[in-house]
């Protein structure tokens, strides 16, 4: 299968079309750089998260678009927390704003979304927002679209832990039983392939306690542009990166 990709790329450039297998099925990003964008305006950081909503709406088209399965996005981190008040709470209604805006638009393109995270301390308007997203385009067939929302990776793992261990405590779960994939179900992307391509952008160079279970093997893209400059283009660029690399999961290509 082929798929154009005229409509995302700038108009000078070639037209490109990619074969079905070229294409990641899951892409992760961390939406990093919403605050140095909006201080590079003299706007306050709020500014610059609302424009990363309009970044995240277009790489929800464009991953849509482009044949994705699943798109997972860090929408907020447990250490967030540790952000001005004020802010938090600006950051805790978006997820109200994004769906009440776009969750007829997700429900036309077939998206069906889910949180991965912890539920614990975001406030019920929030999660009441998410639960309605979640219930309402539960039987969509097309891509995901995955929430990383009050989410950190080591307190996702040791979750994982709790729930196996106490399994194990009440006789219900044979330790011989745990291995790899039955261990990848008691996390928050149970269900979820692993992401195969990683993109951050904003100039660091790091996964910040994001799914370091889930990236073992993924492909890693950095950018220096900040996330509410992130286009369409930016997204095939990283796809492209993704193509040309050697995929071999530490064996040797025959
Ligand atoms: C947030 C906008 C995108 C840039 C990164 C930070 C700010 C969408 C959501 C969202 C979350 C759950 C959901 C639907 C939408 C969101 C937060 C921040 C906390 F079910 N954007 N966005 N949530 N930003």
């Amino acid at each position: 299968m082929l798929f154009a990709l005229r409509r995302l790329l700038p108009k000078k450039k070639l037209p490109k079309t990619f074969h079905r297998h070229e294409i990641p099925r899951h892409v992760a990003i961390i939406m990093d750089g919403n605050g140095r964008w909006a201080a590079e305006r003299g706007l306050p950081r709020t500014a610059g998260h609302y424009a990363g909503m309009g970044a995240l709406r277009r790489t929800i088209r464009a991953a849509s678009d482009l044949g994705i399965d699943v798109l997972t996005v860090f929408a907020f981190s447990t250490e967030n927390w540790k952000r001005p008040q004020e802010e938090v709470d600006f950051l805790m209604r978006l997820p109200q704003e994004f769906l009440e805006t776009d969750l007829p638009e997700l429900m036309e393109k077939n998206v069906q979304v889910r949180m991965s995270g912890s539920r614990e301390g975001l406030p019920v308007h929030t999660l009441q927002a998410v639960d309605t997203a979640i219930k309402k385009t539960k039987n969509n067939t097309g891509m995901i679209l995955n929430f990383a929302l009050n989410y950190g990776s080591r307190a996702e793992i040791v979750t994982a832990v709790r729930k196996i261990t106490t399994l194990v405590a009440e006789g219900k779960l044979d330790p011989h039983d745990i291995d790899e994939k039955s261990f990848s179900q008691y996390l928050y992307t149970a269900g979820l392939p692993d992401p195969d391509l990683l993109i951050r952008c904003s100039g660091e160079i790091r996964l910040s306690n994001f799914l370091l279970w889930q990236l073992a093997y993924a492909e890693l893209w950095f950018t220096d542009v900040y996330w509410p400059d992130f286009k369409g283009e930016h997204l095939l660029a990283a796809i492209e990166a993704f193509r040309k690399r050697d995929r071999r999961y530490g064996g040797i290509k025959l």
